[in-house]
């Protein structure tokens, strides 16, 4: 649990700093933070072993950092310099730590999904007892390709996870602006895929969710959906808070500061956290000074990883 905490407040501070480098100026990449929805990240992970995978999108910089990808990576990433996860020619939608399980973010909405099935399809043809999570958001659930993965994962008994993670907005469109039901609980039971509601902001029982579902997985059972109920504190790109793509939001935000995933995990430790906050500070601080002084890319090399036919 202290571990699960730790691993939200480094996504918090990091994503904090990075909001503020996007406010002066700094960091010039969209950056879409998920402050506010850490305990989705940390509890998840937290479920896996190594050798298992989670497949991101364009909010993805606390699924990078619970999987264990270094901070000075991120930050340089973000601030485009060479020692950036993706070498700085990614930003924040493309990040990779594929020693940490992590092969790389794409923030086509919902592209990930059927990458995870095929991860997931190659862990099963070559026997190997691995299992592959697809973090994707409310608004994902609209497109297509999500439907026809669920199905293919539920025939072929794939040992993998959809994690949904429910901010109840895609952009500045709330839920009932696209939809007529609250039930995305449900997405995967015309499927077969089970499916389960969980408090989003509650890590330990999104930990107990994801352990469920990744013994599932692992056992052969076949796939799992996972509805985590969250909501990002921030705009949807950006570190203002009350605008999303410059449309004011319903004013929820007050509400969903009471139930802060940080906060209520602190609680439940009851304990002195003030060393390991401490410690948090300082990792930060020297992760963003590293990545500040590292180099950026030599112009000559733009075309370098291009592909062109
Ligand atoms: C295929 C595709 N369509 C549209 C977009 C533009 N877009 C980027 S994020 C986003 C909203 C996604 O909402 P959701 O899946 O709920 O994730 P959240 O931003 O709430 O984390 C949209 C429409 C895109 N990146 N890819
Ligand atoms: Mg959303």
């Amino acid at each position: 649990m202290l571990g699960r905490w730790k691993t939200m407040l480094r996504i918090r501070r990091a994503e904090e700093a990075i909001g503020e480098m996007c406010e002066t100026g700094e960091v010039r990449c969209p950056c879409h933070l998920s402050i506010g929805q850490e305990a989705v990240a940390a509890g998840v992970s937290a479920a896996l072993l190594p050798g298992d995978t989670v497949w991101g999108a364009h909010r993805s910089h606390g699924h990078y950092l619970a999987q264990g990808g270094s901070l000075e990576s991120l930050f340089a990433e973000v601030l485009g310099k060479t020692t950036g996860c993706s070498g700085g020619r990614g930003g924040s939608m493309h990040l990779r730590a594929p020693e940490q399980g992590l092969p790389g973010t794409v923030p086509i909405v919902a592209g990930t999904i059927p990458l995870a099935a095929g991860a997931a399809l190659a862990y099963k043809l070559r026997g190997e007892k691995r299992v592959a999570v697809a973090f994707f958001g409310d608004g994902a659930l609209e497109e297509g390709s999500v439907h026809e993965t669920l199905n293919l994962a539920a025939l072929y008994k794939l040992p993998m996870i959809f994690v949904c993670e429910n901010n109840l907005y895609s952009s500045h469109l709330h839920w009932t602006e696209r939809r007529v039901a609250d039930n995305l609980d449900q997405a995967g039971a015309f499927h077969s895929v089970p499916g389960a509601r969980v408090d989003g902001n509650a890590v330990e029982d999104v930990f107990e969710a994801a352990r469920q579902a990744v013994g599932r997985a692992r056992s052969g059972a076949g796939p799992s959906f996972l509805e985590c109920r969250t909501f990002r504190w921030r705009g949807h790109v950006g570190a203002s808070s009350d605008q999303d793509v410059g449309v004011h939001r319903r004013g929820e935000l007050a509400e969903w500061l009471e139930y802060d995933p940080i906060q209520r995990a602190a609680e439940k430790l009851n304990m002195d956290l003030a060393t390991h906050c401490a410690d948090v500070d300082q990792e930060i601080d020297r992760a963003l000074t590293n990545a500040r002084s590292a180099s950026t890319p030599d112009a000559g090399r733009i075309g370098e990883h291009v592909c062109a036919s």
